[in-house]
Formats: structure tokens, C-alpha cells, sequence
């Protein structure tokens, strides 16, 4: 096995970088993440810890967010009575007056799961330690973290003192989210904080413990309680710290310090080696199936399994009642919240390489449904109307106005309202598990009423003005233009809608006459409402420009600025930025894949009008929509790569593919600080699969591929779940393909 394609290294590590490293070198197991703030510290760090489900409003915000809950890291040590540092600069590097690391190497191993860090460090006393750090958090039991620090003494004989804690008075950056009554307990070996949210009162309990071959005392001070052990350490010697900690929330255990505390013993008397070997064998089954081997192209290969890794470590294993915001568990861009990012982008890669979790996902939509009847209650509709952006309650909690701008002003928002497509993505992903899967007892006893209650939204929701179904005040993909008339995405996404939910129903009452009684009944569906839906499939108006054989974004797009995107480069942030909100808006400069997001879906099945060949329509729809396109989303440049790898543009593709992939560890978009790009992770996976290699299931019902590989790459290794068979394939360049099934 050849780690170097495994690893992300950081070698030379620069004060401007950590946030952006923090960020990369998350830890997670589908329950919690934990940002690679390092164990001591550092000026200006932001160390997070983020539970899936523990979202607070707290007073004075606009909206809840994901909750930073108290920090279970934190292990300082002291080398003859002098703080070990992260000091990279001195003057005397014989006599340094914070001390000096001497060497660096941190790492993220995604193969294990695992992150380490080794540090060679001069003491201000002169003495040189080797300190090397290693933690994960458990994949096999996902209340379990674990933490082992091996101290050796290369140069002198130093006094070590070493202080580990658990931090209770944690904010998310300023913004305090707990009741101030803080439980501290520092009573025993091993110590804990129990904390509750302000407004939803989520009780969050942390235990943790530190195993010392030397004495140990405990104590705290303030939230802080702490565990010090210190001892001598002659030359060449070392000595071997473990800490293990535990969290649990009142979302899955009545006592939750208590519920930890217990862990943590099961923990200990399992010992680091067996958890870690537990923890290993369990990222050995995620990339059975999730890794993608690209032979040629080594970067591509390393690039892609980190953004595999964190779609992996976001996806909740167990919890079906949470999701994946769109910066995972990484970070707190967009406060945790859950939009369409999660069922197009990352939802996909888990239906053919983990379904479970997919499901998973899928099921956290239906448990709010409540919430999406509300608000299409609220807003005057039938049905159910998934809010753009979700937390815990289901309910739309996309905030109105934008954070103050440099002027003091704030913008309005109008995603919350207008962005609806939503819930034909949301139908999109289970439409696709359901195909994939085979998983029929989920569509009848879930996924069926999630469909057809989102058609009964689309059905109530439409205009019908002179003979045809029309769709106003909508915003596609392409946020740059809000709350335009006949998006054609919107209106095209919804025929799909219809068209699905009609052979839903019709498969049900074929397989499952009971259950589509029972849906009949309960979501009201008449025979009137359901020749409502045949007749807005057949004249629902689809823009579209028969001279030009292309899809119209939306009519009035080509009457604005033409503004040649390429021309602005190169450039480090949006062609929005550069133009300003209030220009850019006027102009055809569109933020991300809109009408190429509509052939990434559809495919084919995007259509065109009689006597068009639909193969150059999208061909044509590419060379009109790709110019005009500033990516100023991450979520765009992944469904570039996979549709231009279907048109046959291969090298255009792999630039996109480049890009995308690249996102978080190039920082390209300079906000990496906030967290990991989930969309972008899931589409380069899709890309791929669906884009390079061409993986589709055919009329047949089988399994095809169709690869347009970059030049490049020699072939492309996967394997996939396919209705419950795993599938392996190698996708050869020029294509040669063989496929087995095991
Ligand atoms: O969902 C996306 C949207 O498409 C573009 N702006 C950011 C959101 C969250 O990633």
C-alpha cells in the first residue's frame, strides 16, 4: 500500500496557513468532526468540535447554528518548567527564548483515518525533545476519541510536566451558546464538563482521561478541568501518554457526562492499540467501496481520496435524523446548515459506495417533512416545500439578510424563499437511491411520500397563464439572478418531478396497492390533481431558443451585459466581486452550473425540440453557458467536469476536474478557513464516475460504462454497490473496459 497517495503533508507550517490547515486536517466519524487545531494552541487558532444535530439560536442571532461544543484536545507540555510551542523564528537557535522547532511534519493518513504530528523542539533550557502526536476519532465506535503522545528526549535530561484538559468555555468565534451554569467535574481519573445550549437545550457531556506509566493529579480551574502527570526523562529516554475522551449529547443518552464517563472506561481497558485497530478496520470497509484508483495521475489520486475522506467523515453512520451541512462538520461557513449541497452532490457518491449512509440522509429529509409542510403551508401551497436551508427542526432557517457588509449595509437573502428546487433535488437523490438500491421497502414506506407530497407543492404552485404552465419569482442554481420568471432549470427539474412521482404512484399501486392506497388517501391524491400533474408536463413552457438550438436560462437572460468571463482572468475571486453585486447582476455572468447543472441531471433526457438533435443542443447549450459561467460557487466547476467529460471535451473537463478537486487544499476560494467544500467533494467523486468513466444504467436495467478518461490517465479502478452486489470496474484509456462482478 503506498501512503504517499493516502497522505496530506504539511511541512513548513506558517501562521497564515493553520486556519486553512485546521480546516483540511478534520477529523470525524459521521457523529462529531474536529478541526486539526494543534493540542497546545496557538495565537489565533480556532479549534471546533462540532456534533452533528446540536444546532443553538442563540439571542441576537438571525438564524441557530451547528454548536462548537468543549474542546477535548488540549494537552500542554511543559519542558523544564518552558511551554512547548509552535515558535518557528528565533535569533539563538542554541538558546532560544520561547524555544524552537527544529523539525515538522504533520500528516493526514485517510487510509486510517488518522492524523500525526512530529516535532522536534529545543526547550529555552537547552534540551531537545522529540514529540510526536497522534489522534482519530473512532469510526468503529464513534463516542470514542483518542489521543497518544510519545515524548522522547533526544538531547539532555528534561523535567516534563504535562497538563491535559477539557476547555468548557468554548464559543463559536465570540458567540456563546451554553447556559452559564457549567458542570465541571475534576472528582476522580477521569474528568468531564457538562454543558446545555441556551435555546434548544441540548445537554452535551465531555469526559476524558489520560493514561500516565507516572502519578497523575486532577483539578480545573474555571470550565477547565485538567489532569497533570510530570516526571523526568533521561537522555534517549521516552515515555508514552494516552488520552482518551468521550462525547455524548442528550440526543443519544439520557445522562450524558455520565453516559461518556462510562465510555471512556470501556475505552481504557480496550486499550489504544485495540481501538485504533477497531478504527482502522472500519476505514478498510469505507474505501472497499469509496476509493477511486486513477492510474496516471498521482495527484488526482491523492486530491480525490481527501475529498472522499471528508464526505466519508461527514455522513452520519447511524443518526438518521441529522445531515451533512454544506462545510461538513469542518468549519462553521453557513453555520452548519443543510441545503441542496447534501442530496446532489454527496448523497450520489454514498448510493453506489456506502448506501447505508445514504439512506441515512435520505431519512433525515423524512423526518422533517413536517417542517416542509409547514412552510408550504405558510407561503400559501400544498404539499411540501423542503426550506433551502435546514438544521435540526426541518424548518427554513436561511437567514433574510446577509451579515453587515463594509458599509454597514446588509443584503437581502432571498434564497429561503425562492431557491424551491430543492425539493426536486431532494426527489432527484431519492429517485437515484431507489434506482441504484433497489431498496424498495424504503420508496414504499418513505421515500414514496416524499416524492409524491413535493409534486402535490409543484402542483399548487404553478401559474397557469394563457395555455401553459409558467413558474415566476423562482432562483435557479444560478443565484446571481434572483427571483426571475421561468428558470428553465426550475421548470425543466419540475416535469422531471411529475413525471417521476406519476410512475412512483403507478409502481405502488402496482408492487405495494395498500401503501399507494394508504398515500392516495392521505396526501389527497385525486384523480384531478393527478391529471393537474399530466397536464403540466405536457405545457409547462421550457424556455428554449429554436434558431440559436439552445435552452434560455431564462427569457430576458441575452437581452442583459454580455460580459467575456474569460477575459477576467486570471483572477483569485469572482467576476461578481470584480464587477460589484449591484452591475453584475445586470450582466449574463452566471455563478455556477445552471443549464450545464440541468445536463448533468437529465443527461440526454434534457431533450430538445422535435427535428433538434439533442446531442448538439447540449453541445450548443455548453458553448453558450461554460464563457458566461464565473464559478463563483464551489458546487460549479465538479458538474463542469463531468458534463464536459460526456460531451467528449475531455481536456476542459480535466481542467474543471483540476480546479474542483483542488478547492480545499488550494484554498481557490480563499474561504477554507470556514470549512470544507461538501458539494465539491461529492461532485469530483460523480464527475468521475458518472463523468469520465460514463457509469449508467441502461434501458436494460445493466450497468454500462462509457469513458471519456483525461489523456492522461491510464484507467480508472472503482467499485460500486449495484441493488445490493458489489461491482468492480476498470475503466481502460483508450477504451479498453472490463468489467467483473465479485
Ligand atoms: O448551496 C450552495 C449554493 O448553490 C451556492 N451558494 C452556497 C450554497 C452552500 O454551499
Amino acid at each position: 500500500m503506498q501512503d504517499r497517495l493516502w497522505e496530506i503533508v504539511e511541512l513548513n507550517p506558517r501562521a497564515d496557513e493553520q486556519l486553512h490547515y485546521e480546516t483540511l486536517f478534520t477529523i470525524g466519524n459521521g457523529y462529531l468532526g474536529t478541526r486539526g487545531s494543534f493540542e497546545e494552541g496557538l495565537p489565533g487558532d480556532s479549534p471546533a468540535t462540532l456534533v452533528h444535530g446540536i444546532y443553538d439560536h442563540a439571542p441576537g442571532m438571525l438564524v441557530p447554528e451547528l454548536v462548537n461544543v468543549p474542546n477535548w484536545l488540549p494537552v500542554s507540555i511543559f519542558i523544564d518548567g518552558a511551554p512547548f510551542k509552535m515558535v518557528t523564528k528565533t535569533t539563538d537557535i542554541m538558546r532560544p527564548p520561547e524555544g524552537i522547532v527544529l523539525g515538522y511534519r504533520r500528516a493526514l493518513n485517510m487510509r486510517r483515518g488518522i492524523l500525526t504530528r512530529e516535532v522536534l523542539f529545543r526547550a529555552p533550557s537547552g534540551s531537545v525533545v522529540r514529540l510526536e502526536f497522534e489522534r482519530f476519532a473512532s469510526l468503529s465506535d464513534i463516542h470514542i476519541l483518542a489521543q497518544r503522545i510519545r515524548i522522547t528526549a533526544v538531547d539532555g535530561n528534561p523535567h516534563i510536566r504535562v497538563e491535559s484538559a477539557i476547555d468548557g468555555d468554548v464559543t463559536n468565534m465570540g458567540v456563546r451558546h451554553f447556559l452559564p451554569e457549567v458542570n465541571v467535574d475534576d472528582r476522580g481519573d477521569t474528568i468531564g464538563v457538562e454543558v446545555k445550549t441556551q435555546q434548544s437545550r441540548y445537554i452535551v457531556g465531555v469526559g476524558s482521561r489520560l493514561i500516565s506509566p507516572h502519578r497523575i493529579q486532577t483539578g480545573s480551574t474555571g470550565n477547565r478541568p485538567y489532569t497533570v502527570t510530570s516526571f523526568d526523562l533521561a537522555q534517549e529516554d521516552w515515555v508514552v501518554l494516552d488520552k482518551f475522551s468521550s462525547i455524548y449529547t442528550s440526543r443519544d443518552a439520557l445522562q450524558p457526562l455520565d453516559t461518556a464517563q462510562a465510555k471512556i472506561s470501556e475505552a481504557v481497558a480496550a486499550g489504544y492499540e485495540t481501538l485504533r485497530e477497531r478504527h482502522e478496520g472500519e476505514w478498510a470497509t469505507y474505501w472497499e467501496t469509496a476509493d477511486i484508483q486513477i492510474d496516471g495521475d498521482d495527484e488526482a489520486q491523492r486530491a480525490l481520496r481527501f475529498t472522499t475522506y471528508h464526505v466519508l467523515i461527514a455522513a452520519p453512520r447511524t443518526d438518521e435524523r441529522v445531515s451533512i451541512g454544506a462545510k461538513t462538520l469542518s468549519g462553521m461557513g453557513y453555520k452548519g446548515h443543510v441545503f441542496w449541497d447534501t442530496e446532489l452532490f454527496c448523497v450520489p457518491p454514498l448510493i453506489l459506495a456506502q448506501p447505508k449512509l445514504a439512506r441515512n440522509l435520505l431519512m433525515y429529509r423524512y423526518h422533517n417533512l413536517p417542517g416542509a409542510r409547514n412552510k408550504a403551508r405558510a407561503n400559501g401551497y400544498e404539499g411540501a416545500m423542503f426550506p433551502w436551508e435546514s438544521t435540526d427542526t426541518g424548518e427554513e432557517t436561511t437567514p433574510q439578510w446577509s451579515d453587515p457588509q463594509p458599509d454597514g449595509s446588509r443584503i437581502r437573502i432571498w434564497t429561503g424563499e425562492r431557491e424551491q428546487h430543492i425539493s426536486t433535488d431532494i426527489t432527484y437523490a431519492i429517485d437515484k437511491y431507489w434506482r441504484w438500491t433497489g431498496d424498495d421497502e424504503f420508496l414504499i414506506k418513505y421515500g414514496a411520500e416524499m416524492i409524491l407530497d413535493t409534486a402535490v407543492f409543484w402542483g399548487s404552485r404553478v401559474e397557469h397563464k394563457d395555455g401553459r404552465y409558467e413558474l415566476s419569482q423562482q432562483i435557479g442554481p444560478d443565484e446571481y439572478h434572483e427571483n426571475i420568471d421561468n428558470s428553465v432549470f426550475v421548470n425543466r427539474m419540475v416535469v422531471w418531478h411529475l413525471r417521476t412521482a406519476l410512475s412512483v404512484l403507478a409502481w405502488l399501486m402496482g408492487s405495494a396497492p395498500a401503501d399507494a392506497e394508504r398515500l392516495i388517501g392521505a396526501l389527497n391524491l385525486t384523480p384531478e390533481r393527478l391529471a393537474k400533474w399530466n397536464d403540466i408536463i405536457a405545457k409547462m413552457y421550457i424556455p428554449f431558443d429554436r434558431e440559436q438550438g439552445i435552452h434560455v436560462q431564462f427569457p430576458g437572460f441575452f437581452d442583459m451585459e454580455y460580459i467575456p468571463v474569460p477575459h477576467y482572468e486570471p483572477r483569485t475571486t469572482s467576476v461578481q466581486a470584480i464587477l460589484g453585486h449591484a452591475r453584475s447582476i445586470q450582466t449574463q455572468v452566471i455563478k455556477q452550473a445552471d443549464v450545464v447543472m440541468l445536463m448533468a441531471l437529465l443527461g440526454e433526457n434534457v431533450g430538445a425540440p422535435d427535428g433538434l438533435d439533442v446531442r448538439q443542443v447540449m453541445l450548443n447549450n455548453w458553448n453558450t453557458y461554460y464563457p458566461r459561467t464565473d464559478h463563483g460557487s464551489s458546487l460549479s466547476p465538479a458538474m463542469h467536469a463531468w458534463v464536459g467529460a460526456r460531451l467528449g471535451l475531455t481536456e476542459v473537463a480535466y481542467d474543471m476536474f483540476d480546479h474542483a478537486v483542488h478547492i480545499d487544499l488550494n484554498d481557490n476560494k480563499g474561504n477554507v478557513r470556514d470549512g470544507i467544500h461538501a458539494a465539491a467533494c461529492g461532485g469530483v467523486w460523480q464527475a468521475v464516475i458518472f463523468g469520465f468513466c460514463g457509469l449508467s444504467i441502461d434501458e436494460a436495467g445493466d450497468l454500462q460504462v462509457d469513458p471519456h478518461l483525461p489523456e492522461h490517465w491510464r484507467s480508472v479502478t472503482f467499485n460500486v454497490y449495484y441493488r445490493g452486489e458489489q461491482r468492480t470496474f476498470t475503466v481502460k484509456n483508450p477504451a479498453l473496459v472490463s468489467s467483473a462482478t465479485r
